[in-house]
């Protein structure tokens, strides 16, 4: 669908909202194709200047290229999760990204995903527009169970071992698959423990998120695993540096790896792929779709 198709109604209403999120909720759990995420950073190391005053043009700009392109979901992060990165106060964040969103959702029909692991942070951006949220830390923090659980948005839970500032220092599993997929499950338990509805529950397997290529590797492997846990897994492979080790090759060269194995993750049973390369990406999932259901 393109930006121009996915244009609001100016009109639109919370009711509204309610309606085509239920038709995303639907399309996700029926699993008839792959669902393409399209990352949109607004920390200030993704743009130039550094400053807020261009953000939200930019960043909307961004998103309308990517919807265009066939996203299907954009993903609004302000919180830097790449490894090392420091962390932001809840007041910059939200700084970061409410502004975007309320744009997006005044321009957009579209599913508004919000990646932060912050419930005050879960709680506006609900309340500007987002219909999702994507917490690396799976609801780990504070509060972040019980905020879900009352805004009755789907969730993201990812699985990362330690902390974004120190994970890649030396990832260690008894056996990765079966520690990432006790983990997801001991978090979805805890998720429906808080009341949050199963259906709402999305997994993630956390690729790159303190793992070496070869447990990155073996997790893809192994993702129909993943699957079997009953949830739609959305994996992220996009440019990560897993591809730099295979390639050899600097982030930006790394589109037809990222396709490459964004595919065999869709084979492996991923139903939501979260990407930079928007077009190449659903050009490839689509072929990939007909070939699967051929008969
Ligand atoms: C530097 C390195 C900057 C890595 C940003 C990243 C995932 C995610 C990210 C993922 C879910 C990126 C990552 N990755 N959320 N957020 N799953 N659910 O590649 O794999 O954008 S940040």
């Amino acid at each position: 669908m393109s930006a121009e198709s996915r244009r609001a109604d100016p009109r639109v209403d919370p009711g509204v909202i309610n309606k085509f999120d239920a038709g995303f909720r639907r399309l996700l759990r029926s699993g008839s194709r792959c669902l393409v995420m399209g990352a949109l950073n607004v920390t200030p190391d993704s743009f130039s200047d550094g400053g807020q005053f261009d953000s939200v043009p930019t960043a909307f700009d961004h998103a309308a290229r990517m919807l265009d392109a066939g996203a299907d979901i954009i993903d609004i992060g302000g919180e830097s999760t790449r490894p090392g990165a420091a962390a932001v106060s809840v007041a910059t964040e939200l700084g970061r990204v409410i502004p975007v969103i309320e744009k997006l959702r005044a321009e957009f029909d579209c599913p508004l995903s919000i990646d932060t692991s912050k419930a005050e942070v879960m709680r506006a951006a609900v309340a500007a527009g987002a219909t999702l949220i994507n917490d690396v830390r799976a609801l780990r923090s504070r509060d972040a169970l019980d905020t879900v659980a009352e805004l009755g948005v789907p969730v993201c839970l990812m699985h990362m071992q330690g902390r974004p500032r120190s994970m890649q220092d030396a990832p260690r599993y008894e056996e990765v698959t079966a520690d990432v997929i006790a983990f997801l499950r001991e978090r979805m338990a805890a998720c429906i423990a808080a009341g949050i509805e199963p259906a709402c529950l999305i997994v993630d397997p956390g690729i790159g998120f303190g793992k070496t290529l070869e447990q990155n590797l073996q997790l893809l492997r192994n993702l129909d695993k993943i699957a079997a846990l009953g949830a739609p897994v959305l994996v992220g492979v996009s440019r990560k540096s897993m591809l730099g080790q295979l390639l050899g090759k600097p982030v930006g060269d790394r589109i037809y790896g990222s396709v490459a194995l964004g595919l065999l993750a869709r084979q492996k049973g991923a139903s939501i792929l979260r990407v930079h390369d928007v077009a190449p990406t659903v050009d490839a999932l689509r072929v990939l779709d007909a070939f699967s259901q051929a008969g």
